[in-house]
């Protein structure tokens, strides 16, 4: 069964047989694919190749390199089911999220082709007279993109559809986890450069396989000028000073502690959907996903009897089920992870609900859990610390001003909202005085953010931005050209220099 899902994404048995990575599938634990590793040695030739690419593809004008993105969304729609099915196998999600994230990679193709012809400079006054000042972007060069097993495929599009049209070259490091779906990409991307023609440069869309060897490559070398990273913090703070320290540019996008504040204007039945889809849904392993909860003491015991009634309602198991909301964990590793920060949460004066292993109904060898509601006397150490899993600690409040603090006394700064019908409160929280975050949403919440905006957080959240708004210049260098259409030489700020 799963040979037909991979032959179905092009993957053969040369892809999936005969190497060294072991790859399995989260559903049942069972062994997928034995796949090829780079070799760390080999790492200098590959980014020797990106560097020859970059070369040539920087002379194709922009609105050019655009259509190499037009052709690879066009062949994403293509194999939208076919990409959606293996991001099912291998990272667990349900059938609709691997399909969504798919649709993701459609739209930020969409955005970049659009963006091709919109790499828009300034141009600026000059101070003096018979000159003229203007910005332009240039591209950068091999951009390195580093991606996570959560979104196997969406986040390597937000980084090279743009680095594309932006005129750079991508090498890709898949997740361990997660090494199929990159190569089903690969094979997506070939078709797109195969109908684009003779100036798609060999060595334009490498991926490499392995471990954090292959990584260190790419974090370490001067000719990787651009280092896309996304995943945990502590990975985040290895790699953020090693590239920063050989002058290259990070994008990093670590981790997340998302929080909604719930007010007494909240329009509740929207609210407890927001919150099980936001808390649940990726059984809780989106970087976005809801972990906590602030509610104003008037409803936080309603609003917690909502919620513990629609958890024990939502279906866990096979996600490749129609009626599955929750599909497994990644590994039993976070499992284990899962049930070791729910006792901590209950030493420190927490009362769990949910949040145990599941065994029956599920296929087995996978690491299924109900998801856990847990009510907390106050914002403790367990809940400061992000667990990739389907936890959701709920706190009280009692005024806005606090609710807000608390929102913020945590080390991360990704994604934030509030539920309210009062348009003050609503304000303040998306003012300077409020949420701290890269992403405030009002009766929204914080995950399933649209690629048309820039997505990423502040603190320990890495700071990069990716995907839509103007994240594109992250690609780029900048380029301030003052020329002089005079014939005499002034100085600016009235300098004198005569001889
Ligand atoms: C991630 O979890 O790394 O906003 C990315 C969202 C998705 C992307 C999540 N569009 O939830």
């Amino acid at each position: 069964m799963h040979t037909d899902i991979l032959a179905a994404a092009g993957l053969t048995d040369a892809d999936l047989t005969g190497g060294t990575l072991v790859v399995t599938s989260p559903i049942d634990g069972a062994e997928v694919a034995r796949v090829a590793e780079t070799r760390p040695e080999d790492m200098s030739g590959i980014i020797a190749r990106s560097q020859a690419a970059f070369r040539e593809w920087r002379k194709l004008p922009a609105p050019r390199r655009g259509e190499l993105v037009r052709l690879l969304g066009e062949e994403l729609r293509a194999a939208k089911a076919e990409l959606g099915a293996v991001v099912t196998l291998e990272a667990g999600k349900i059938g609709s999220e691997g399909l969504g994230e798919v649709q993701e990679m459609i739209d930020i193709c969409d955005f970049a082709v659009g963006l091709s012809r919109q790499l828009y400079g300034l141009t600026i006054a000059s101070e003096r007279p018979g000159h003229r000042m203007s910005e332009t972007w240039h591209p950068l060069g091999p951009t390195g993109v580093i991606t996570a097993f959560n979104f196997p495929v969406a986040v390597w599009s937000w980084n090279t559809a743009l680095a594309l049209v932006c005129g750079n070259p991508v090498i890709w490091k898949p997740s361990e986890k997660t090494p199929l779906t990159a190569l089903a990409t690969q094979k997506i991307m070939a078709r797109a450069m195969a109908r684009f023609g003779d100036d798609a440069p060999e060595g334009l869309m490498q991926v490499v396989i392995g471990d954090a060897a292959v990584g260190e490559a790419l974090v370490m070398s001067k000719d990787v000028p651009v280092l896309s990273a996304t995943g945990s913090t502590r990975m985040g703070s290895i790699v953020g000073p090693k590239v920063a320290a050989r002058w290259g540019r990070p994008i990093l996008e670590l981790g997340g502690n998302n929080a909604m504040i719930v007010t007494p204007s909240a329009d509740l039945d929207m609210a407890v959907r927001a919150i099980v889809f936001s808390a649940v849904g990726t059984a809780g392993q989106r970087c976005t996903s809801l972990r906590r909860l602030i509610a104003h003491d008037s409803i936080r015991e309603e609003l917690v009897a909502r919620l513990a009634k629609a958890y024990a309602s939502l279906p866990v198991g096979d996600p490749r089920q129609g009626g599955t909301l929750i599909g497994p964990l990644i590994d039993h590793a976070a499992r284990d992870a899962m049930l070791a920060q729910l006792e901590k949460a209950r030493a420190e004066g927490g009362t769990v609900h949910g949040g145990s292993a599941v065994t029956e109904g599920v296929p087995q060898g996978g690491a299924y859990v109900a998801p856990a509601l847990v009510e907390m006397p106050a914002q403790t150490d367990t809940v400061r610390t992000e667990t990739f899993a389907p936890i959701l600690y709920v706190m009280g409040y009692d005024r806005l001003e606090d609710a807000i603090a608390m929102q913020n006394d945590v080390p991360q700064g990704l994604s934030s909202c509030i539920f309210t019908l009062n348009m003050r409160e609503a304000d303040l929280f998306l003012s300077a005085v409020g949420s701290d975050c890269g992403i405030a949403n009002v009766n929204i919440g914080p995950s399933g953010a649209e690629i048309g905006g820039a997505f990423g957080g502040e603190k320990e959240t890495g700071g990069g931005r990716e995907s839509g708004s103007d994240a594109w210049k992250g690609y780029m260098r900048r380029q301030t050209s003052t020329v002089n259409y005079s014939a005499e030489l002034p100085l600016a700020q009235g300098v004198r220099f005569d001889f």
